[in-house]
C-alpha cells in the first residue's frame, strides 16, 4: 500500500467511514463477522487451545470469568509457547517475568506485573481482584501475595529458552531488542449467553526486555479494557506503543460512539502509526488489536501482516481469522 493510500484510509478510518481496501490476504476478513453469543476470541494460534478450554468451562456451567481464566492458563502452562508463562523468553538478565490482568462484566479488575517464578499469573491477578482492596500488584509484592495464596514457586526458564537467551547474548551486546517476531501475548475476550463480557490477558512480555520492564498487558486500559455496556478490546505487539495511546480503552470508547469493532481497532492502529512512523525502529514495530462488542460482533486490525486470532462460537468450529492490516 502506498503511503498516500494509507493516509487516505487513515482519514476515512478516523472519521468512522466504512473500511475500504484494507488488506487481509483475502482470508476471513473480519468485517464479515455478524453478532453471536456466547463467543470467544483470542490472539494468535495458541488462542485455539485456549478457546477450547474456555468454551468447555462455559459449557460445563462455569462463569465467564472462570472461562477466561481457564482458557489463558493453557498457554501459560505450555512450554512450547515462548511468549506466555512457563517457557516464555526471559528478560536480558535471563529471568522470566510475567504480566497479566483480568476484568469482568462489573468492571472489576485485577492485575500482576513483573511477577516471577509463578506459572499462572492470571490466577494471581484474579485473586488480586477478589481478595485485596487493590487492582495491581507487582514484583516482590505480587510474588509474596501469590505465595501467601498457596501458589508454588517454580523455575519458569526452560532449557530451550535458556539456550536461546545464551545465543541472543552473543550478538546482542546486551541491548533489549524491539522485534516484531518476539512477542505473542494471549488476550482473550468472551461474551457469554447473557451478553456479559469478560477478558483476560497474560504474557512474558517482550523478549530480552530490561529487567523490571512492564508492558501494556497488565495495564487496564492499555493492553486490555472492557465496559459491559459497550464491548471489550485487547492488544498484542509492542507494549510501549500501546500504552502511549491507551489503546484498548480508546477502542472501547470509539465503539461506544458508534464505530464497529474493526473501525475502532483500525483507528487506534492508525494513531499509533502516526506517532511512530519516524522512529528508528519503525520497521520492527508491530501492534494488533482485537475487539468484541456487546452484540458479539468481533473485529481486529494490525499495523503489519501476520497477526491472527482464534474465534470460537456455537455455530462454527474454532477457526483462525487473519486481521486486516495497514502496511503490506
Ligand atoms: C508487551 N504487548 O509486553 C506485550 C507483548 C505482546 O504479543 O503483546 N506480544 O509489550
Amino acid at each position: 500500500m502506498s503511503r498516500r493510500t494509507f493516509l487516505k484510509q487513515a482519514v476515512a478510518g478516523s472519521t468512522g467511514i466504512a473500511l475500504l481496501g484494507c488488506k487481509s490476504d483475502g482470508i476471513s476478513p473480519t468485517p464479515a463477522s455478524g453478532g453471536a453469543f456466547p463467543r470467544i476470541i483470542s490472539t494468535w494460534q495458541h488462542g485455539l487451545a485456549a478457546n477450547d478450554a474456555a468454551w468447555k468451562t462455559l459449557q460445563s456451567g462455569g462463569s465467564g470469568l472462570d472461562a477466561v481464566e481457564a482458557g489463558v492458563r493453557v498457554p501459560e502452562a505450555d512450554p512450547e509457547v515462548r511468549s506466555v508463562g512457563y517457557g516464555g523468553y526471559p528478560d536480558r538478565e535471563g529471568i522470566v517475568t510475567l504480566d497479566a490482568c483480568i476484568m469482568d462484566a462489573q468492571s472489576r479488575c485485577g492485575s500482576v506485573a513483573f511477577l516471577r517464578d509463578i506459572k499462572h499469573p492470571i490466577s494471581v491477578a484474579r485473586l488480586v481482584m477478589e481478595k485485596t482492596p487493590h487492582i495491581m500488584l507487582c514484583g516482590d509484592g505480587a510474588l509474596e501475595f501469590a505465595l501467601e495464596q498457596g501458589f508454588e514457586r517454580e523455575n519458569l526458564l526452560t532449557e530451550a529458552s535458556r539456550l536461546d537467551w545464551e545465543k541472543w547474548k552473543e550478538t546482542s551486546e546486551y541491548r533489549p531488542v524491539i522485534n516484531i517476531e518476539n512477542h505473542d501475548t494471549i488476550s482473550m475476550l468472551l461474551i457469554d449467553g447473557q451478553q456479559n463480557l469478560y477478558a483476560a490477558c497474560t504474557t512474558s512480555g517482550a523478549a530480552w526486555k530490561m529487567h523490571g520492564r512492564i508492558g501494556d498487558s497488565p495495564i487496564i486500559g492499555a493492553g486490555l479494557f472492557l465496559d459491559n455496556e459497550v464491548g471489550a478490546a485487547a492488544a498484542t505487539g509492542l507494549g510501549e506503543a500501546v500504552i502511549r495511546t491507551a489503546g484498548s480503552a480508546m477502542i472501547v470508547e470509539a465503539m461506544r460512539h458508534g464505530m464497529s469493532p474493526d473501525e475502532a481497532c483500525r483507528m487506534v492502529v492508525e494513531r499509533i502509526s502516526n506517532l511512530h512512523k519516524n522512529d528508528p525502529d519503525w520497521e520492527n514495530l508491530q501492534v494488533g488489536f482485537i475487539a468484541l462488542n456487546k452484540r458479539g460482533v468481533y473485529g481486529s486490525y494490525s499495523l503489519r501482516p501476520g497477526f491472527d486470532f482464534a474465534v470460537t462460537d456455537k455455530t462454527t468450529p474454532s477457526k483462525m481469522v487473519k486481521a486486516p492490516y495497514a502496511l503490506g
